[in-house]
């Protein structure tokens, strides 16, 4: 079963026209970044779907800002594992974009400029559906910023005075609709969408791999159990991200 699983995972991976990756945090669990529902993803006892809210953050924005200061630190410690890497070595080598990420970490990025080397990284560059949280923007107006420390008093935006906070897209706040239109594109277009360390649960995202399947196309789950897109998928691998991809990509 296991063998037939993978000799059809290859076979879809090499007669694919065109691929979409879909990753969530299960892809950075081996770089040493939390999942959201996975245990462990806990932080002074906040479930995340707790704080990653409009509501928390206007109810109590130190308990919020506090947590993401938390994350940053955390992520300046984490380097991209061998998952990010066969992602972005896959990508490069087609030469066509196609790597949708829910993650806000950047080491999809960093796993692309470090494969790229000299080349250009474009091709292995991700649409980031939920931001980045290594940039803060302002709750009221548009301007962005490079995230910074987190100080005594709450920071502020200069222009408009509301709360500076994450660039990131909490529960209830709508995702950029160019970026989502993109991804939705690069899944209806696709024979083959891969879908990497993910509950599938969070809305929009885990709609786009059965964009890729109402368009014909086929599934591969990659992860550790079964999710809410298992009975979706052609097939599915059990298994860490960072010993899967390569063993299905290089
Ligand atoms: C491994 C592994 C290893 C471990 N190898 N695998 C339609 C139906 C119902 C509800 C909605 C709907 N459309 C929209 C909604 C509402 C809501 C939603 O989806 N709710 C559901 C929970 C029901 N969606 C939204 O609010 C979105 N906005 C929106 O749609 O706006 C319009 C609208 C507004 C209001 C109402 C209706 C529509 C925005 C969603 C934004 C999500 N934001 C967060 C925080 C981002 C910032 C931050 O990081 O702080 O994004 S929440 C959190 O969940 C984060 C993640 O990107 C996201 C997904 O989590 P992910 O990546 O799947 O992580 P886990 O932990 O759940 O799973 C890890 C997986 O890895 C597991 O499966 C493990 O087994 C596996 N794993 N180790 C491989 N080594
Ligand atoms: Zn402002």
């Amino acid at each position: 079963m296991e063998q037939g699983q993978w000799r059809e995972a290859r076979r879809l991976v090499r007669e694919a026209r065109r691929v979409v990756a879909l990753t969530g945090a299960g892809i950075s669990a081996e770089s040493g970044v939390p999942t959201f529902r996975d245990a462990g993803g806990l932080w002074r006892s906040y479930r995340p779907e707790e704080l990653a809210t409009p509501e928390a953050l206007i109810r109590d924005p130190r308990t919020v800002l506090e947590w993401y200061a938390w994350r940053r630190s955390r992520l300046s410690r984490c380097r991209p594992n061998a998952g990010h890497r066969a992602l972005a070595r896959f990508f490069l080598k087609r030469g066509e974009a196609g790597l949708v990420t829910q993650n806000v970490d950047g080491l999809h990025t960093h796993a692309a400029l470090e494969e790229a080397g000299d080349a250009p990284p474009d091709p292995a560059l991700p649409i980031e559906l939920h931001g980045a949280v290594g940039r803060d923007r302002c709750n009221g107006c548009e301007t962005r910023w490079p995230a910074e420390p987190l100080a005594d008093s709450l920071p502020r935006c200069a222009s408009c005075g509301d709360l500076r906070r994450p660039d990131v897209v909490l529960f209830g706040e709508t995702l950029d609709p160019e970026v989502l239109e993109r991804a939705r594109l690069l899944a209806e277009r696709a024979d083959l969408c891969l879908v990497v360390g993910t509950s599938a649960v969070v809305y929009p995202a885990a709609a786009l791999p059965l964009a890729t399947r109402e368009s014909g196309g086929h599934i591969v789950e990659v992860n550790v159990r079964s999710t809410a897109l298992t009975e979706a998928a052609t097939v599915a691998l059990r298994g860490e991200a960072g010993t899967v991809l390569p063993a299905l990509l290089d």
